[in-house]
């Protein structure tokens, strides 16, 4: 994907402040520091416009970036951060859920999962909500350089067996190894919003 512009959009803090637009929406949900902000700036080829978190779950806002005038690439607050109060999981709770209801939604949800990890019940519950939604979506498996090829191929057999989803909706991307790009994430976003333009 070639990018011709990208930059902040729009960020909101509660509820009320969720946007409103027409432009194709594509969500990233994950669990704090799975690396979502990580992801975005590498889709936009603009290191320094994304904040990569140094401190796991500060990021409590929703962020909006454009890209090329044509949609809008969506960081959501990461979930299941365990040192942060209970309070933070209900606000998480609140906030997204007000982004979902916000007509007319995102056009597709990106879910990552930790590759090293199997997904968590955080990791399950969010994929539920997605279902329940009927939002279409495309799981990533993170941060696929800290395994070697045999690893992540087992890992990622596990991930598509425990939410229940095809293995080839499944995708294994690094930030860090050229071997693996995120262009693959381009390729799935454009083939769904394509055809709503
Ligand atoms: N090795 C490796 N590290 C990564 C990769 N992607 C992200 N990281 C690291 O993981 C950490 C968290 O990345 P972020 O992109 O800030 O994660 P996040 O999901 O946005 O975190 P929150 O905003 O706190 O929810 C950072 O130290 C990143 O450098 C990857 O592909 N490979
Ligand atoms: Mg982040």
């Amino acid at each position: 994907m070639k990018i011709v512009s990208a930059s902040l959009y729009d960020q909101a803090y509660t509820p009320t402040q969720i946007l409103e637009t027409d432009l194709p929406q594509i969500a990233v949900f994950g669990r704090s520091n799975v690396g979502k902000s990580s992801l975005l700036a590498s889709l936009m080829k603009r290191k320094k416009l994304v904040k990569v978190s140094s401190t796991p779950g500060k990021t409590r806002a929703i962020f909006y970036y454009q890209v090329n005038g044509r949609l809008l690439l969506v960081d959501l607050p990461g979930y299941g951060f365990s040192k942060a109060p209970k309070a933070m999981a209900a606000q998480w709770q609140s906030l997204v859920e007000a982004y979902l209801d916000k007509p007319p939604g995102p056009d597709l949800a990106v879910h990552l999962i930790d590759i090293r990890h199997p997904p968590t019940r955080d990791d399950g519950a969010v994929h539920q909500i997605l279902m329940e939604r009927k939002i279409p979506f495309l799981v990533v498996a993170t941060k696929g350089d800290k395994l070697s090829r045999a690893r992540r191929i087992k890992s990622l057999e596990v991930i598509a067996r425990d939410l229940g989803v095809p293995r080839d909706l499944v995708v294994a991307v690094s930030t860090k190894d050229p071997s693996l790009p995120v262009e693959v994430v381009w390729e799935k976003i454009l083939e769904r919003i394509g055809n709503r333009e």
